[in-house]
């Protein structure tokens, strides 16, 4: 996405968050957020909309259209300067804490000058918000968890944000000069669900050109070491980026050792031993002559270890060695797989496009189905109701007319409620045809009572499939603790799917899960959840979690035709 729409986004985000803290209204608080969602959401480049253009975006008033404006022309917004002028920066890093919200923090600052999320640790630690208004033992417990979920982070980037930066890096690179190869490596390849720090492969002759291409580069902030082999730099997001210049000729090589991961070398490498063989990230070589055997390509080297080609996801030395050695590798599920999307909103609840766009840019991915799974009511702040579900439902009917090739399904995001109930009456279920079903609240729940809660949700029969199962989000909570396997083994049992949810902040089921879950035999799809049009493309990310969990297109439901999947929706599995 062009730049222009990030910055933007971030900018009314943080206008949004500084609202919050210094008391700017709700109201308006509210819509700065939704609009930074819409401009991050938005496909086309902002950057190039005048204030005019820029209002017809969905949720894009004429004040905040004007501020966008004023920020693409001048680089500043007055009003912007002003609320961050009345905000220590430290702050607004404190509602980074999931749990924390602004007017805590707010408070934490006034009464006790914290300005720092280690500021804030400290004044757990030495029990400083006793007595404080609002911070009772059940909101310190709280905060507790909020910095223990921040810090299990640790400084791990989403995978969206690094495999933007390794794209733009290798795009750059490659046209260096004297660059004839230019390709990322290291856990972005592996499309790891969180990355440490981009590794980036050059070939060339000469590596000085490249180096000084590199540390030229406008995302870079600093250099952190620079050889004439590997040079590290940190962008202006606070990644670290190493690029490493190798020759053509040892190119494979060079591939397989820096897209490790180390688990999955060291094993190459024992297998190399063994066969007299030595392995380096120069090459194949014969260990008493030195002779190189191979190294130019990947394939090459595996062939000569005796293994076929391993698709990077599955370098994790979880039995890939294993099935390589006997041409037993899984076919594995790809993005063109993918006919529908299962999960989707539109602006009726939480989106921010309204039907007709989000229908649109379904037909612009070439989907064959698509499905339109809005908010149900017990989601109270998105004011849904059954006459509006039913009003959407005409609505795609009459959009099915112009999408001929693109059959529309209509469906509904379900809440799970503690009990396992949900939030329509079974003859009034019956009415959509693809129910996801998840959980919006309630996270704390016992295991026993989390777990019973899901299974009878899966025994549900109008239930097809369970939406982000586990509610982990990066940064913001782990998952709610709940026996999986229990839960895997009763969507085996009753034929419901569980959902690989494609968003780059949830990743869930993760690849750990979707192994385990294979293993009882359950469905999975893999759906974006998108709430805007941009957001279709974030399957990306959820199909390389299902290639980690070793998913072959018949274990993905919106890979299969419609005819096979209606039959599945029914209940003929
Ligand atoms: P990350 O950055 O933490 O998300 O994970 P990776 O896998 O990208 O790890 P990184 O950046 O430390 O190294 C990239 C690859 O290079 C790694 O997967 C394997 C290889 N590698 C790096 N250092 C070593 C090492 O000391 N020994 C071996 N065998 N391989 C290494
Ligand atoms: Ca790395
Ligand atoms: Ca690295
Ligand atoms: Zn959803």
């Amino acid at each position: 996405m062009a730049r222009a729409n990030d910055e933007v986004e971030a900018l009314l985000r943080e206008y949004a968050d500084l609202l919050a803290i210094t008391g700017g209204g709700a109201f308006k608080q509210r819509a700065y957020e939704r609009a930074a969602r819409a401009v991050g959401g938005h496909p086309g480049d902002i950057g190039a909309l005048d204030a005019g253009g820029l209002r017809e975006i969905p949720g894009v008033g004429a004040s905040i259209a004007d501020k966008i404006e004023e920020y693409l022309r001048t680089g500043r917004v007055p009003a912007v300067e002003k609320a961050r002028s009345s905000v220590p920066p430290g702050v607004r890093a404190l509602l980074d804490v999931p749990t924390l919200g602004p007017k805590k923090a707010m408070t934490l600052y006034r009464e006790l000058g914290v300005s720092s999320v280690d500021a804030l640790a400290a004044a757990v630690r030495e029990d400083r918000l006793a007595g404080l208004a609002g911070f009772g033992p059940k909101a310190r417990e709280n905060l507790e968890r909020g910095l223990a979920v921040l810090h299990a982070s640790g400084g791990r980037i989403a995978l969206d944000v690094a495999l933007g930066v390794a794209e733009e890096t290798v795009a750059a690179l490659g046209a260096a000069p004297g660059v004839t190869r230019c390709a990322y490596a290291g856990s972005v390849r592996r499309m790891r669900e969180t990355i440490g720090d981009v590794d980036v492969l050059a070939a060339a002759d000469d590596p000085e050109p490249v180096m000084a291409a590199f540390v030229a580069l406008p995302l870079v902030a600093e250099v952190v070491a620079r050889g004439t082999k590997k040079t590290t730099v940190r962008t202006v997001d606070g990644l670290q980026i190493d690029l490493r210049v190798l020759g053509e000729e040892s190119w494979g090589a060079g591939m397989i050792y820096f897209t490790g991961s180390k688990a999955h070398n060291v094993r190459l490498r024992e297998i190399a031993l063994r066969r007299g063989l030595k392995l380096s990230e120069y090459g194949l070589f014969d260990a008493k002559s030195g002779r190189r055997r191979a190294a130019g390509d990947e394939e090459e080297v595996y062939r000569r270890l005796g293994l076929s080609w391993v698709a990077p996801t599955l370098r994790e030395d979880r039995g890939e060695i294993e099935a390589a050695g006997r041409d037993a590798l899984p076919r594995l599920v790809t993005e063109a797989d993918l006919r529908g999307d299962l999960h989707s909103h539109t602006d009726l609840t939480d989106g921010v496009a309204p039907l007709t766009e989000m229908v649109a840019a379904a037909a612009r991915r070439g989907l064959r189905y698509y499905a339109v799974t809005d908010h149900a009511p017990d989601l109270r702040m998105q004011r849904m109701t059954l006459e509006k579900a039913r009003a959407q439902r005409e609505e795609l009917r009459q959009l099915a007319d112009r999408h001929g090739r693109l059959k529309l399904l209509h469906g509904t995001e379900l809440n799970i409620d503690p009990e396992g109930n949900v939030d329509w009456p079974a003859e009034v279920l019956a009415e959509f045809e693809v129910c996801v079903a998840s959980l919006h609240s309630h996270f704390d729940l016992d295991r026993d009572a989390q777990t019973r809660r899901l299974l009878r949700a899966c025994e549900n029969p109008h239930v097809h499939i369970i939406g982000h199962p586990t509610t982990r989000k990066f940064g913001r909570r782990g998952g709610v603790d709940v026996d999986l396997d229990a839960v895997f083994a009763a969507c085996a049992r009753t034929g419901t799917a569980l959902e690989i949810n494609s968003h780059p902040n949830r990743l869930d089921l993760n690849d750990a899960h979707v192994l385990r879950a294979r293993q009882h035999g359950v469905r999975f799809s893999v759906d974006s959840d998108a709430h805007a049009p941009a957001h279709l493309g974030h399957v990306r990310y959820g199909v390389a979690q299902a290639q980690r969990g070793w998913l072959t297109p018949d274990d993905v439901i919106n890979t299969w035709p419609l005819t096979r999947l209606r039959r599945f929706l029914r209940g003929g599995r």
